[in-house]
C-alpha cells in the first residue's frame, strides 16, 4: 500500500512517538536465511521500524534491487511498519518510501531535502552537536548517533563513541528524535535509552539472532521501565 502525502504527514507526526526499536537489512546480511524471510521475522517480532540498507559484496543493483525493495515496502506496509531506505535517493523515491537515511559523506542533506520535497522523513547520520545544527538546519526528521559501541557491519564505522555525544545533542534540541546505532545487543542497550534516544537501531544482533522474535523481545525489554519482572 502507497501513503498518499497527507497520510506521511500524519506518520511523520507519529513517527517516533513511542521507542522504536529501528531494524535495518539488506540482502549481505541475511545469511543463511532468505532475506524477505527474515524481515517478515522481524515484523512479526515487532520491529517498529525498517531501513533497507543494500550494501557490500553481492549487493542487489538495478531492476533487482527495486523489486526487492517493493516486496520489502510490501511486507511493511501490511505491518503498519514505516520503511527507509539507506542512502539511494532515486530508489526512496521511485518506490515511495516513507523516509530515506543518509550519511554525512552522502548527498548534502539540503540537495537531499530538495529531491525528496517536503513530506517524506529524512534521517541523517551524525556524531557532534555541530552535525546536529547542519543536519536540522537542512530539514532533517531524525538523527542517527554511533557507532556507540564496536560494530564488525559497518567497514568504515568511526571508534566506538559511547553515548556522550548523544546527550549534549539532546541537551540542545530535547525535541528531536535521535537514534543511536552501532554494535546494540538486549545487554548493553539500556545505556542508550537512557541517553534519551527515541530508539535504537540494529543489524547483526537481530538479523543474526536463531530466535529473530525472541530477541526483539529482549531489546523490547531493555526499554527502562518496561522491563517485566
Ligand atoms: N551505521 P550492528 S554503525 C549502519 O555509526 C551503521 O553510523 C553506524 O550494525 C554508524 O547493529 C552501523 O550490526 C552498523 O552493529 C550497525
Amino acid at each position: 500500500m502507497r501513503h498518499t502525502k497527507n497520510q506521511r504527514k500524519r506518520k511523520w507526526f507519529i513517527l517516533f512517538g513511542n521507542p522504536a526499536i529501528y531494524f535495518l537489512m539488506g540482502t549481505t546480511n541475511a545469511g543463511t536465511k532468505e532475506p524477505l524471510a527474515l524481515l517478515k521475522e522481524a515484523l512479526q517480532g515487532g520491529i517498529t521500524h525498517f531501513q533497507l540498507r543494500e550494501k557490500g559484496h553481492g549487493a542487489l543493483t538495478g531492476e533487482a534491487l527495486v523489486e526487492f525493495a517493493a516486496n520489502c515496502q510490501k511486507l511493511c506496509s501490511e505491518y503498519g511498519v514505516p520503511m527507509f531506505i539507506n542512502d539511494d535517493v532515486e530508489l526512496a523515491c521511485a518506490i515511495e518510501a516513507d523516509g530515506i537515511h543518509i550519511g554525512q559523506d552522502d548527498m548534502g542533506c539540503g540537495e537531499v531535502r530538495k529531491r525528496i520535497g517536503a513530506s517524506m522523513a529524512l534521517g541523517v547520520s551524525v556524531h557532534s552537536v555541530k552535525e546536529a545544527n547542519e543536519a536540522l538546519a537542512c530539514g532533517a526528521t531524525y538523527l542517527g548517533m554511533g557507532p556507540v559501541f564496536g560494530t564488525r557491519t559497518k567497514s568504515d564505522a568511526k571508534p566506538p563513541a559511547g553515548v556522550a555525544e548523544i546527550i549534549k545533542v539532546k541537551t540542545q534540541y530535547p525535541n528531536v528524535p535521535v537514534i543511536g546505532i552501532g554494535g546494540i545487543e538486549p545487554g548493553n542497550a539500556e545505556m542508550v535509552w537512557r541517553a534519551g534516544v527515541s530508539g535504537i537501531a540494529v543489524i547483526s544482533s537481530i538479523a543474526q539472532a536463531e530466535d529473530v522474535a525472541g530477541q526483539i523481545e529482549r531489546f523490547k525489554q531493555s526499554i527502562p521501565g518496561r522491563r517485566v519482572g
